[in-house]
């Protein structure tokens, strides 16, 4: 049966700044913490490539954008490196402003609508030195960036997003040791959260006050749907933790403009209540989002805990995962495929959040060692395409149903850079040759992708 998606659905492709640009530290640009880090400790980075060494987007703009073209897509996000704006988060680097306003332009001339993200885990290091998230003053200095990035590029760009998967940053660099700074502190954890969350109000604060001519603004999470083992309460409730904690943290307060009680409370309960300013509250509830963003990788599974001794690593103290028989994996990425989980997640958006208008702004694939696919010098990414299609179907069902969703997004349009991963695994609809002056090539998927975004369905 045909999917036709609705008019004006936006066919596009997101990535970083940090992903892409390289660059690091020309032109003025500062470092980030993911910088200074491959400085310090290379060996921590697959095959020691760092983030100086991404795709080159910064000299090859123009190509990536014809490219962007040739693929078919009506938009693309990316995001602006703090670090190069605002190099020592005051002074304006008018290299940085001609590069993004060329470009942005760039991408309007050729048809393609940017949406914009402000941080995509590149904290500022001269702002990690004094703490990063877990200074309140981190949350001002953030709102300078915004409310610049708003002045220099809002008659270029209406559509913006604030953060990027906030949750990773969170738990990657305070729950686990795959971010900078690296510690396990459920309590600090939560500040740097907390601090977050309002360093994305105070920028939609900055947003309404700069007035962009027809802008709209956002915030891109990480959703996954979570499912318990059983109907047991103990399952049950590991589930609700585990939704309190991923999903509706960050929910709750964008959309609905307020935290959840029971999340207040349960951080009461433990200690770990953040330190808050007066009137915190009220820019919560007067700021919310005009749209969401969602990426959407695979669904959470979780079961009750088990003799968990408190601070533990949490929200693992809640809920720990469980493997599902059934689960289907993608063997070159070791994540469960779910296509299903697309269609919960509309339809909870749809029941649970007003219905806000929402795209998908990540979605995608990673294979590693994918070059053994290749024929005819093309690689054969069949198993790309049905990954997108499946989810596509999913997608296409909820919005038949009722979902305001207004686009999809593949994670990604070329193959990126990834944190610690590196190169490892490629999600790109053109693939990147490292030893060959980053020469992209298309795979058969940008093929595919062109088409259907022609048909606006398939
Ligand atoms: C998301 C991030 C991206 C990207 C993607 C793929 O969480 O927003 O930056 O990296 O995941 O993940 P990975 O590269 O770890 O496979």
């Amino acid at each position: 049966m045909e999917k036709i998606f609705p008019e004006s659905f936006l066919w596009g492709a997101a990535a970083s700044a940090p992903q892409t640009e390289g660059a690091a530290l020309i032109d003025g640009k500062s470092p980030s913490t993911w910088d200074k880090w491959y400085e310090l400790e290379p060996q921590q980075f697959f095959n020691q490539i760092g983030p100086k060494d991404t795709s080159n987007t910064y000299y090859l703009y123009k190509e990536d954008v014809r490219l962007m073209k040739e693929m078919g897509l009506n938009s693309y996000r990316t995001s602006i490196a703090w670090t190069r704006l605002l190099p020592d988060g005051q002074t304006l680097n008018t290299k940085a402003v001609s590069f993004y306003r060329n470009y942005f332009t760039e991408m309007l001339q050729a048809g393609i609508k940017p949406i914009i993200n402000l941080f995509h885990f590149d904290m500022p290091w001269w702002l990690m030195e004094k703490g990063g998230w877990e200074m309140r003053e981190a949350v001002d200095a953030f709102a300078f960036y915004a409310q610049t990035a708003f002045e220099q590029f809002g008659d270029l760009v209406k559509d913006w997003t604030t953060f990027n998967e906030p949750m990773v940053h969170i738990e990657c660099g305070y729950l686990g040791e795959a971010h900078y700074p690296k510690v396990i502190d459920f309590k600090r954890a939560i500040q740097v959260g907390y601090h977050t969350l309002m360093a994305h109000v105070k920028a939609v604060q900055a947003f309404r006050q700069v007035g962009i001519s027809k802008g709209k603004i956002g915030i891109i999470l990480n959703l996954s749907p979570i499912y318990a083992k059983s109907q047991n309460p103990e399952d049950q409730q590991a589930q609700f933790y585990a939704d309190l904690f991923y999903t509706r943290s960050f929910l709750d307060p964008v959309v609905k403009g307020e935290i959840p009680l029971e999340l207040k409370n349960v951080l009461q309960e433990h200690g770990l209540t953040p330190k808050t300013n007066a009137g915190d509250k009220e820019l919560i509830r007067q700021y919310k989002i005009d749209f969401l963003g969602v990426n959407y990788y695979q669904p959470l599974r979780v079961q009750a805990p088990k003799n968990q001794v408190f601070p533990a690593k949490s929200p693992g103290y809640f809920a720990r995962g469980y493997n599902w028989p059934e689960k289907r994996i993608n063997p070159h990425r070791g994540w469960e495929i779910y296509p299903a989980g697309m269609y919960d997640l509309a339809k909870r958006i749809q029941q649970e959040y007003d219905n806000i208008p929402w795209y998908v702004s990540e979605n995608g694939m990673g294979v590693e060692g994918e070059e053994k696919f290749t024929k005819n010098q093309v690689i054969q990414d069949q198993y790309r395409i049905a990954f997108v299609k499946e989810h596509l179907e999913y997608l296409h069902q909820a919005i038949a149903e009722g979902s305001h969703c207004f686009g999809y997004h593949v994670w990604t349009f070329i193959d990126c850079w990834s944190w610690l991963n590196g190169y490892k695994n490629r999600y790109g609809f053109y693939q990147v040759d490292l030893d060959n002056q980053f020469i992209r090539k298309p795979k058969l998927s940008s093929f595919w992708f062109k088409k259907i975004s022609s048909q606006n369905g398939f």
